[in-house]
């Protein structure tokens, strides 16, 4: 059966949860806050994959529902962890031509007390953002209010220097697939400390995604990437497990 004509049945029921993956500071390996990753809890089929939903949450019209929802459990969650651990969320493209979102999320975040200094919005460079005039206005209002703004998935689309150029970014995550073959391939290291270089002289703070070993760690280290994200710290789990791995640290 069709994804989209279940999807917004399962927004009413609830099925539709957050997941964390833990975002670490490399030199410690201590937990810096948590990616939100949406699930799909389905009561017969299973896996239903975020590629797949969120997508279809797009072309619904149901993307602002759905990111409302997660973000309200989210606010509650990390309510129990410790006060300086940021929050990321993913925000959608079309999202960035809806000039309610500054005033959605603060509803959001001032119902739960939950600060905007410990919200992260990532934004995929892959979109095409249509309106970047809009674009800036609502991003440059949520940064105002003390959101910090991630550019995601950086080096897989085609405007991500524009987007660094136009958009009021704090933080660069490098996407996986230069992870992946950091220490395989010559091109993905040297690729990887050319866009360190570009970070420092812009002052960004760096992510690297899909970290799933010690090497690629420790190369990331020596180039000087300050926090990331992968299977080596942890994948995305419910909140109990993302609660777990903090009072294992202590
Ligand atoms: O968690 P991972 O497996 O499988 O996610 C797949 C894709 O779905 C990623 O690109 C991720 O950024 C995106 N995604 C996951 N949750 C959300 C969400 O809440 N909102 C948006 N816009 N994208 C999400
Ligand atoms: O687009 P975005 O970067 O938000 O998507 C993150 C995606 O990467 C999610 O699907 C998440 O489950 C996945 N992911 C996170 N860490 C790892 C990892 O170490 N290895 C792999 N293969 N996937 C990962
Ligand atoms: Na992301
Ligand atoms: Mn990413």
């Amino acid at each position: 059966k069709n994804v989209a004509s279940e999807l917004a049945r399962a927004l009413d029921r609830n099925e539709i949860v957050p997941y964390y993956q833990p975002i670490v500071n490399l030199q410690t390996r201590r937990i810096e806050g948590f990616e939100l990753l949406a699930r799909w809890q389905h009561p017969i089929r299973q896996n239903i994959s975020p590629a797949e939903f969120i997508p279809a949450a797009e072309k619904l019209g149901l993307i602002g529902a759905l990111t409302e929802r997660l973000l309200r459990q989210a606010c509650v969650d990390a309510a129990n962890w410790p006060a300086h651990l940021q929050l990321s969320v993913n925000i959608s493209p079309q999202q960035l031509h809806d000039s309610g979102l500054p005033k959605q999320i603060s509803g959001i975040l001032e119902q739960a007390r939950f600060p905007f200094q410990r919200l992260t919005l990532e934004i995929t460079e892959s979109a095409v953002v249509d309106d970047i005039d809009l674009a800036r206005l609502i991003l440059g209002h949520l940064r105002s209010l003390g959101a910090h703004l991630a550019l995601d998935d950086f080096g897989t689309g085609y405007s991500g220097l524009r987007h660094l150029q136009e958009l009021p970014f704090d933080i660069l995550k490098v996407d996986a697939i230069f992870v992946r073959t950091l220490c395989t391939k010559t091109e993905s290291r040297k690729i990887i400390a050319a866009v360190m270089g570009l970070c420092q002289s812009l002052k960004l703070a760096t992510i690297a995604e899909g970290i799933e070993n010690d090497s690629q760690l420790e190369m990331l280290r020596c180039l000087g990437y300050g926090n990331g994200q992968g299977w080596l710290f942890g994948r995305p789990a419910p909140a109990a497990e993302a609660e777990a791995l903090l009072k294992n640290e202590q």
